[in-house]
């Protein structure tokens, strides 16, 4: 045992509730020695020599003495590999199953070398005669190497497999999921296992709720996403390469990825990261849209404690002209911590209390669990049972883990049948007035006072009707949450869009709705893990995430508080939270300079809404997430790719969050062009290091030269904050609107900004010379012309 693990165990054994959770780690241990398939004497194999190829559409099959590889080029540009017969499907992240094969890509010999490729419009596949496969762009450069795979063949149970990959010197890795120690992937070893943080993590805790094995690869010679489709336990070893400088001895990066089980298949996708991410997400499903209220200011505490304190708060925000969207209720208002179920004593009449907040435009938002607890008696539990819906042992037991509620049973999500049974219950939550749903503890998360603290790897899960067991159920537990969530939610209240977020999950989750970055320290170095959270997972496709603002774990300092407020009023999900004990997040609670701060913060929040919820259409139709890192239209400027402390917010602004206690001046690495200042107008060129004041009251954020940013003017009417283009050149910015929820057609306005005798002229596009019509929107120039 490692002096933490048995710090953990010495700690819990003392108490009632610590007993319990050794036995429920000595259960788990003891059904998987039982149930696992016992690994005996492994046989380590390689593909060997090719024997020969075979077109097919799209690409073609190699076939090698001991394995065979099948390509798959498909329309969109996506490759798929698979080896050892594995194939597209069955998959949990690909939306809509294996787009159809692009009848363009031919299979030759390759000219120069012993093996073969696969040419098609944006990638050409090389595979060697000893099974690498070399990805290049069509002009021959290399972005990525695989060398050929290893098995470890064990009979009665899955190959284990192992693959290396070479990408550029020069390379940068992102991505595999949410990483609090990125967005850029240092080297070290990054596991592939949704793990509860328990209560508190920093840059060095991994892994956390969401893992995936989604890498986004930046290099000189282009970039390229490859997704590993395969959902058990593994890991992934990155090494950076290091250039000889100019000796022509490089040293490639590499990348291992090492996996317990399950198919060797994986995609490779290549072009600008606007191109990979609609490659992506046209893969794995769009971003579901969220209702417009989702973008506002959210509330939340563990330990409201109850409904008297939950007015409080926002009466608070009421009477001090703060906005508030939403107020999110933990586990503390359930009966006993019981999913489903209500603490009547202390939340009477909850729908009374929705209906009396949504007077001030702020809505309900639950808290959901999946562990139930075990007691008869409990709807849940009784009609779950009768359903036969929870997950069961190799012996036809119901396992049962620890949670909140203590003893607890866990649906089987990967069965239709559970999910449409799922589905149903979020019936009561609906009629309670919750308009939102925080899905929680869903890696599966069980406490055990030693070992993994979820269900036992033997547990048996359908998994959509093939069988399987935890290893490979356990990564996407949380992803068939979402879905059973989701579609209850689009069946039960079909006129709302859902709005649910998501702990834990996998690719392809951003189908079903967001997630939030968990239980981060309440720290600085927290603070930084939020942001890198939000960017590595946008770059994976989920795009709308955002931290418990003040940190999850201990009470911030106002400056933390401040600073993380400011940072947060530009994500996607602002959310303030705090764990019971960590006291409150309330902006009033942290002196008067801190309400100012952050009232600036909410105001600009407040008039940001029309960029931001164009924002949200764009990433449902494209997948580019709202927060991009610096290098997004710039992948070749090295210098940005290790730049993780700013970010573009759509293709407008630039934000400079202040991450460093007692900062008042920050650097930046500025992306090329030419950029504003928005609180002073002054005109920076890039690219280019340059240092911005940032007192306390003060978030670096910079505007796009030529930028069109719709935001809501004083009135309240949308009108078009314009930053002076610069000389010469045209500027633009799109505005979508709709109903704020529901399903119709957006409108989409376009807009240009260009010079005409020395005057900047805004126009709606496709309507050159007119006025900008009806309704008309006023515009503001900004930006100080550079002198
Ligand atoms: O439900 C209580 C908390 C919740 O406040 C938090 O946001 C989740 O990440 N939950 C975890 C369980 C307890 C963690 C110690």
């Amino acid at each position: 045992m490692e002096t933490r693990e048995l710090g953990r165990f010495l700690r819990v054994v003392g108490t009632s509730g610590g007993r319990r959770e050794l036995r429920a780690a000595w259960r788990r241990r003891r059904a998987d020695a039982r149930d696992l398939p016992r690994r005996g004497s492994e046989r380590a194999r390689v593909p060997g020599p090719a024997q020969g190829a075979e077109p097919l559409p799209g690409g073609g099959v190699v076939r090698f003495a001991r394995s065979a590889l099948w390509i798959r080029v498909t329309m969109g540009g996506a490759v798929f590999c698979g080896w050892d017969g594995a194939e597209p499907e069955p998959s949990y992240a690909l939306a809509n199953g294996c787009p159809d094969p692009d009848a363009r890509t031919t299979l030759e010999p390759d000219p120069g070398g012993d093996g073969w490729r696969v040419v098609s419009e944006r990638i050409t596949v090389v595979v060697s005669h000893h099974g690498a496969v070399e990805f290049r762009t069509p002009g021959g450069a290399l972005l990525r190497r695989e060398l050929p795979p290893r098995w470890w063949d064990c009979p009665g149970d899955e190959s284990r497999w192992v693959q290396r990959s070479q990408t550029p010197a020069d390379a940068r890795v992102f991505g595999l999921g949410g990483r609090a120690a990125g967005p850029r992937l240092a080297e070290g070893s990054y596991r592939l296992w949704n793990t509860d943080p328990l209560g508190s993590f920093e840059p060095g805790d991994d892994p956390l709720s969401i893992t995936m094995p989604v890498q986004l690869v930046v290099a000189d010679a282009g970039c390229h996403m490859v997704f590993h489709d395969n959902t058990w336990d593994g890991r992934v070893c990155l090494r950076e390469g290091e250039e000889g400088a100019g000796s022509g001895h490089d040293r490639p990066g590499s990348c291992e990825l090492r996996v317990e089980g399950g198919p060797l298949r994986y995609w490779v996708m290549a072009g600008v990261p606007g191109r990979l991410l609609r490659t992506w997400t046209s893969l794995t499903g769009r971003p579901a849209l969220p209702p417009r209220w989702a973008l506002g200011h959210h509330h939340a505490r563990w330990g409201f404690g109850d409904a008297r304190e939950v007015r409080r708060v926002a009466d608070g925000y009421r009477e001090r002209g703060l906005p508030l969207s939403a107020v999110h209720l933990d586990i503390d208002h359930l009966d006993r911590h019981r999913v489903f179920t209500v603490d009547e004593e202390h939340f009477p009449d909850l729908p009374g209390l929705a209906e009396e907040l949504s007077r001030s435009g702020t809505r309900l938002v639950s808290i959901v669990d999946p562990g139930i607890a075990a007691q008869p008696g409990l709807a849940a539990y009784d009609s779950g049972t009768a359903a036969d819906v929870f997950v069961r042992d190799a012996r036809g037991r119901v396992v049962r883990g620890v949670v909140w509620p203590g003893e607890a049973v866990f649906p089987d999500f990967t069965d239709p049948q559970v999910r449409k049974w799922w589905a149903g219950l979020y019936a009561e939550r609906l009629g309670r007035g919750f308009a939102g749903f925080w899905h929680d503890m869903n890696e599966p998360a069980s406490f055990a006072a030693f070992g993994d603290r979820s269900l036992p790897r033997s547990a048996r899960h359908v998994l959509e009707g093939r069988g399987g067991d935890h290893r490979e159920a356990h990564n996407v537990y949380g992803l068939a949450m979402a879905r059973a969530g989701y579609e209850g939610l689009r069946e039960l209240r079909s006129e709302a869009r859902p709005f649910l977020f998501s702990r834990s999950g996998w690719a392809g989750m951003q189908r079903y709705g967001g997630t939030w970055s968990g239980d981060v320290a309440t720290s600085w170095a927290g603070l930084r893990a939020s942001l890198s959270l939000v960017l590595g997972l946008g770059l994976c496709g989920v795009p709308y995430s955002g931290p418990d603002v003040g940190g999850f774990s201990a009470v911030p300092s106002a400056e933390l508080y401040v600073r993380w407020f400011q940072l947060a009023a530009y994500l996607p999900f602002f959310r303030t939270h705090s764990a019971m004990g960590a006291g409150r997040r309330e902006p009033w609670e942290f002196g008067a300079q801190a309400l100012q701060c952050a009232r600036a913060a909410l105001v600009e929040r407040v008039r940001l809404m029309p960029y931001l919820y164009t924002l949200a259409h764009l990433t449902h139709r494209t997948g580019a997430p709202y927060v991009r890192p610096l290098w997004w239209h710039h992948p070749q400027d090295r210098a940005l790719r290790d730049a993780g402390d700013a970010f573009l917010l759509g293709d407008a602004l630039l934000v400079a969050p202040v991450l460093e206690q007692g900062a008042q001046v920050r650097s930046l690495q500025l992306p090329g062009g030419r950029w504003y200042d928005t609180a002073t107008g002054t005109a920076y060129e890039g690219p280019g290091q340059v240092l911005l004041d940032a007192p306390l009251h003060r978030i670096p954020v910079l505007a796009r030269a030529g930028a069109v940013v719709p935001v809501v003017g004083e009135d309240g009417r949308t009108e078009l904050d314009v930053w002076r283009p610069a000389a010469g050149r045209q500027g633009r910015g799109v505005l979508i609107t709709d109903d704020g929820d529901g399903w119709d057609e957006p409108r989409t306005e376009r807009f240009t900004a260009r010079w005409q005798d020395g005057e900047v002229v805004v126009e709606r596009e496709g309507g050159v010379g007119e006025p900008l019509g009806e309704p008309g929107h006023r515009v503001r120039l900004h930006g100080e012309v550079p002198g």
